[in-house]
């Protein structure tokens, strides 16, 4: 008895299988599952097999028929869907979907502007860890022990001896200890520290550049960072070295340009003062040149770092560093 049911399935099936239009499937449905379908007609005669035959093979019946309603109810679907004609398959009158265009972020512009200048100044841009060791981050970079800049307060300590870099500088001895001079490279990156205000946020970007060789002197480092600046905003900018202090370079100078918003009267951007902090910059420390093992008697260098976010803030007129991290679409695609 069992045999009779899937005998039955299986030439529903094949008909099925070689049925093309709609009539020829409606006409299966009426053979076997109709009134007088044999499907029907199973089910009907159950009472005359044995008792203990009789649930299962009314449950298999009753399967096979959902099983072919379903099959059936399919087959005609597709059917018609592939009969229509393509505009009533295809609405043509729907908007098509808009291909956003990337870009890259206005920090990594300017980052990359950064680079290209120094790079065909002769520079190689290297990389570094944003996690490093206190030696790298400081005891190479000649910052004692006791320094202000080692505070907690505004340095991510990962452990005793291991932090979030607060400036791209260790990237500068990680290289000098593999390479000997001449040495000249631009080490751009996210440094961290643990700050937060209008001003301030906890990451942000540097690019810090290095050059020793033999008479390196301090004309080398103005002329060097004269060309910059020039190639970077306009070649008429005026600009001054002021006296600074670093703990890594001595002499140190900080370049200041005429602010590029008053052209030098005074407005809120430069503080009234007419000028424009750009980058530090100075003289490499003997000791750093020394903690790399570096013969202090015939190499000299100059060295300098500029904040990122800062140049990027001059160059596109944003006013709130905070915009670069919001990740909103509608400001970063003016850029
Ligand atoms: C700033 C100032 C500076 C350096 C970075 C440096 C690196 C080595 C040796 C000596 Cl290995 N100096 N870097 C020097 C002067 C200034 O950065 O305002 N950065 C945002």
């Amino acid at each position: 008895m069992e045999n009779t049911i899937e005998r039955i399935y299986s030439d529903a099936m094949d008909a099925l299988a070689a049925a093309t239009d709609s009539d020829s499937i409606n006409q299966l449905s009426i053979q076997y599952l109709g009134r007088k379908g044999r499907i029907t007609h199973f089910l009907r005669n159950i009472s005359r097999l044995p008792v203990e035959q009789r649930p299962q093979a009314g449950k298999r019946a009753n399967e096979i028929k959902r099983l072919l309603e379903e099959k059936f109810d399919h087959a005609l679907a597709s059917l018609s869907e592939k009969t229509k004609p393509v505009a009533d398959r295809i609405d043509v009158s729907l908007p098509g979907l808009a291909m956003d265009i990337g870009a890259c972020h206005p920090i990594t512009q300017i980052t990359n502007r950064i680079c290209n200048i120094f790079s065909q100044m002769g520079f190689d841009v290297v990389q570094g860890p944003e996690v490093e060791t206190d030696y790298y981050n400081f005891e190479a970079l000649n910052i004692p022990k006791n320094h202000p800049a080692r505070d907690m307060q505004d340095t991510f300590y990962m452990s005793e001896n291991v932090v979030l870099r607060t400036h791209t500088s260790p990237t500068q001895p990680r290289v000098m200890e593999k390479r000997q001079p001449p040495v000249r490279i631009i080490a751009p990156g996210k440094v961290y520290r643990c700050d937060s205000d209008l001003t301030h946020t906890p990451m942000f970007h540097q690019v810090e550049g290095l050059l020793v060789d033999r008479y390196v002197s301090f004309s080398d480092l103005k002329g060097v960072l004269t060309a910059f600046i020039h190639q970077m905003f306009d070649d008429q900018t005026t600009l001054r070295f002021r006296p600074s202090f670093f703990p890594f370079t001595e002499p140190s100078a900080e370049v200041d340009i005429r602010c590029v918003i008053c052209r030098g009267k005074g407005c809120r951007v430069c503080s009234r003062t007419g000028w424009i902090e750009i980058l530090g910059s100075g003289m490499v420390h003997p000791a750093v040149l020394e903690n790399v093992e570096y013969d202090t008697s015939r190499y000299t260098g100059f060295a300098f770092g500029m904040g990122v976010e800062r140049i990027a803030m001059l160059k596109f007129g944003i006013d709130d560093i905070r915009r670069y991290f919001d990740n909103d679409s509608r400001f970063l695609s003016q850029f």
